[in-house]
C-alpha cells in the first residue's frame, strides 16, 4: 500500500518528499493572532501562580493554579469550539505545550493525560453521542479523564492485555473486569478510555479475544483507584491503579468498533507524541537559558567558562539538539494538521529523540552549572528527575525502535514482494521493472548518487543535500540485503533491527533540518547563518554515524560481537548478576 511516509519510504531506498519539503508552515494570520492572544497568559499564569519545586515537593498541584488553567481553556486546547473546546490545532497545541514543558513537566503530564491520551479516542473514534456527552465537561476540566492500556503483566506487550469485557447475558452492557497499572491521573479522573480483550465468533465458530476500547465513568460503580504511587519524577501529578470491578458499560460506550480496540489504542498514542517532542523542547530551552546564564557569568581561571572549548562544544550540542528537536516536532504537528494520516513512524522519531535529547540537555546544564546544578534549589535535579520516564512511557524507546525498523522493513517487503510479482509478467510491468533494474545497476556499479534533493533545499546545503540521498540509497541497500540474507527471520534480530532504527532516526533528522534551515533562508530569518551552522554540524555527524550502523549490520566483525554480546547476557542471567569473578577473589 503506498504511503506518503517519508520514513517508511525510506526502507525502499526512495526519498518521498511530500511530508518533507516544504518545512510546514500551516498557521493562518487568524491562527497565529489566537495563539499570540493564549501564548502570553499562559506563559504569565505558569510564572507568576505555579511553584514547580513546591509541587515536586508536596506531590500535588496548587489548587489555585488548576482553576487557573481551566480558565483559560489549558484541558481543551484541541477540543472543537462546538463541545466547548478552544479549537486549536496541532502545531497550536505543540506551541502551548512547550511553554508547560518549560515550567513544569508535572503539570505537563497532569493535562498531557486528559488530554493527550485521556480524552484523544472521544475526539479521534467517538461518534456524536459520545462527542456530544463527555467533551464539554472533558474540555473545561469539571471531569478529568485518563487512558488504560498497561496491566501488571502486559507494558510493551500492549495486544497482552488480560482485562476482559463480556457482554451481559441480557445483551444491554458490556461486563468489565480487570485491574490497570500506572495510570496517569488514574486516581483523580471521572472519564476512562479503557482497553479490554472481548470474545469475538470467528466464521468458523472459533471463539478468539480482540482488543475493544471503551468509555468507562468512575460513576458507573466497581471503579476503584490505589493510592499515588511514590515516583522519581513529575511527582505532582497523579499516578494509581484502576481496578474495574464487574463494571457494567452500557453498549453505546464502545469507542470505534468492537474488536477493532488495538488500532484505537495506536493511533491514540501515535497522535499524542509529537506532543512529548514540543514539551520536551520547551524543557530544553528552559534548561539551555539557565546553563549560559551561568556560563556567561561564572568566571574561573580568570576567564568567563563559556569561552573555553570544553564548555562551548556542551552548549553547541545543547543547543543542536533543541534546533533538532524543535523541529521534529512541528514537523510532525505541521503534517498532522496537513492531514496526512501516515506519520506514525516519525511521531515515533520525534518521541525517541526528545526523550534522549532532553535527557542529555538537562545532564549537560547540571554539568555547566556543576555543585549548583546538583542542589535542590537551582531546580535542575527535578527537571532531571522528571525527565526519567519520558524514555519509558508512551512506549518505551527500545520498543518504538524495534516498531520503527519493524514497520518499515515490512512495507519494504511488501515491495520486493510487488516486483517479484510484476517479473512473473514482464511485459504488464515494464516500468517498474526497468525503474528498480536500473536503479540496482547504477547501484552496483557504483555510479548512482541516491535520490537528489538540491532543489528542495539551500544552495548553502548542497554538500549535506549530497551526504543525505547517499545515506537514503545505503539504507535502501542495507534494508534489501537484510531482507534478501535473513527473511522473515530479521524480527528476531534486534541488535540489528536498533541500528537500523537509529539510522531511520539520522536520516530523517538530517532532512528535517535541512528542510528547515532551507525555508529560514527563503523568508530571511536573522537566524538562518546560525541555523546553517548547527545543520552543517548536525548532518555531519548524523551521516559518520549513519554509515557506522548501516556497516555494522553487514560486517562480519560486528555480527560476531552481537552473538558474543548474547552469549554474555546469558552468561549474567544464568549467574542472577555479573558472572565474572571479582579481582581479589577466586586467586
Ligand atoms: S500509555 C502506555 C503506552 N504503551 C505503549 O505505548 C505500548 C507499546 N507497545 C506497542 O506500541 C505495541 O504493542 C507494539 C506492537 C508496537 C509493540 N500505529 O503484530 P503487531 C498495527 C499503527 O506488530 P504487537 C503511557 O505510557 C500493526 O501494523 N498501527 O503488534 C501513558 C498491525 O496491523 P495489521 C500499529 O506485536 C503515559 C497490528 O497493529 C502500531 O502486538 C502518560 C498488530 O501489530 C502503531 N503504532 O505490538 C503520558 N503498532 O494487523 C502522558 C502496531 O493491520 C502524555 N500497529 O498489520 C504526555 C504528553 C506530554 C505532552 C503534552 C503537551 C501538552
Amino acid at each position: 500500500m503506498a504511503t506518503n511516509s517519508f520514513v517508511m519510504n525510506l526502507f525502499n531506498g526512495q526519498a518521498k518528499l511530500d511530508q518533507v519539503f516544504p518545512f510546514p508552515d500551516v498557521l493562518t494570520e487568524e491562527q497565529r493572532e489566537i495563539l499570540s492572544m493564549v501564548k502570553e497568559p499562559c506563559e504569565r499564569l505558569y510564572l507568576d501562580l505555579n511553584d514547580p519545586l513546591k509541587n515536586d515537593a508536596e506531590e500535588s498541584i496548587n489548587e489555585k493554579v488548576v482553576e487557573s488553567l481551566k480558565n483559560l481553556g489549558a484541558f481543551g486546547i484541541m477540543v472543537p469550539v462546538e463541545y466547548g473546546g478552544a479549537g486549536l490545532n496541532n502545531t497550536q497545541y505543540a506551541r502551548l505545550g512547550e511553554i508547560m514543558g518549560g515550567n513544569d513537566l508535572g503539570i505537563g503530564i497532569f493535562l498531557g493525560a486528559h488530554q493527550s491520551i485521556g480524552y484523544k479516542g472521544i475526539l479521534l473514534y467517538g461518534n456524536n453521542e459520545q462527542k456530544n456527552k463527555y467533551l464539554p465537561d472533558l474540555a473545561t476540566g469539571k471531569r478529568i479523564a485518563a487512558f488504560c492500556l498497561t496491566e501488571p503483566s502486559s507494558g510493551s506487550d500492549a495486544s497482552s492485555i488480560q482485562t476482559k469485557a463480556e457482554l451481559s447475558p441480557d445483551g444491554k452492557h458490556y461486563i468489565l473486569n480487570g485491574s490497570k497499572l500506572w495510570i496517569s491521573n488514574g486516581g483523580i479522573a471521572d472519564v476512562f478510555t479503557v482497553f479490554a480483550q472481548t470474545p469475538q465468533k470467528k466464521a468458523d465458530g472459533e471463539i478468539v479475544n480482540k482488543v475493544s476500547a471503551f468509555i468507562v465513568e468512575r460513576q458507573f460503580g466497581g471503579v476503584t483507584s490505589g493510592p499515588p504511587e511514590k515516583k522519581m519524577g513529575i511527582k505532582c501529578s497523579n499516578t494509581a491503579e484502576v481496578n474495574f470491578d464487574n463494571v457494567k458499560v452500557p453498549l453505546e460506550n464502545v469507542m470505534g468498533e468492537i474488536g477493532g480496540g488495538f488500532k484505537v489504542a495506536m493511533n491514540i498514542l501515535n497522535s499524542g507524541r509529537f506532543g512529548m517532542a514540543a514539551a520536551l523542547s520547551g524543557t530544553m530551552k528552559r534548561c539551555i537559558a539557565q546553563a549560559v546564564e551561568h556560563a556567561t557569568n561564572r568566571v574561573q581561571f580568570g576567564s568567563k567558562i563559556h569561552t573555553f572549548g570544553a564548555i562551548q562544544e556542551k552548549i553547541a550540542r545543547m543547543s543542536m539538539a533543541h534546533y533538532l528537536c524543535e523541529s521534529l516536532a512541528y514537523m510532525v504537528a505541521g503534517n498532522m494538521d496537513k492531514g496526512y494520516k501516515d506519520f506514525q513512524l516519525e511521531a515515533a522519531i520525534g518521541k525517541i529523540f526528545a526523550s534522549e535529547a532532553a535527557w542529555f540537555v538537562c545532564d549537560e546544564t547540571i554539568q555547566v552549572l556543576g555543585g549548583i546544578g546538583f542542589m535542590r534549589e537551582a531546580g535542575v535535579e527535578k527537571v532531571l528527575r522528571d525527565l526519567r520516564i519520558f524514555r519509558i512511557f508512551e512506549g518505551t524507546n527500545d520498543i518504538l525502535r524495534l516498531f520503527i525498523a519493524l514497520t518499515g522493513l515490512q512495507y519494504a517487503g511488501g515491495h520486493l514482494k510487488e516486483l517479484q510479482r510484476a517479473m512473473n509478467n514482464p511485459a504488464a510491468n515494464m516500468g517498474m521493472i526497468f525503474a528498480e533494474g536500473t536503479k540496482r545497476v547504477f547501484r552496483a556499479v557504483g555510479l548512482s548518487s541516491g535520490p537528489s534533493f538540491q532543489e528542495y533545499v539551500n544552495p548553502r546545503f548542497s554538500k549535506e543535500a549530497d551526504a543525505a540521498s547517499k545515506a537514503i540509497q545505503h539504507f535502501g541497500a542495507t534494508v534489501e540485503h537484510l531482507l534478501m540474507k535473513y527473511n522473515k527471520n530479521i524480527i528476531n534480530e534486534q541488535f540489528l533491527l536498533n541500528r537500523l532504527a537509529n539510522a531511520s532516526i539520522d536520516i530523517f533528522s538530517m532532512v528535517t533540518v535541512l528542510s528547515r534551515a532551507s525555508r529560514s533562508f527563503e523568508k530571511n530569518f536573522p537566524s538562518a547563518e546560525h541555523e546553517a551552522n548547527m545543520v552543517e554540524v548536525i548532518c555531519a555527524e548524523a551521516s559518520e554515524r549513519v554509515l557506522s550502523n548501516l556497516s555494522s549490520v553487514r560486517n562480519a566483525d560486528n555480527l560476531k560481537n552481537f552473538k558474543t554480546m548474547a552469549k554474555i547476557s546469558n552468561a549474567v542471567c544464568e549467574s542472577s548478576g555479573v558472572a565474572h569473578i571479582h579481582p581479589i577473589d577466586g586467586m
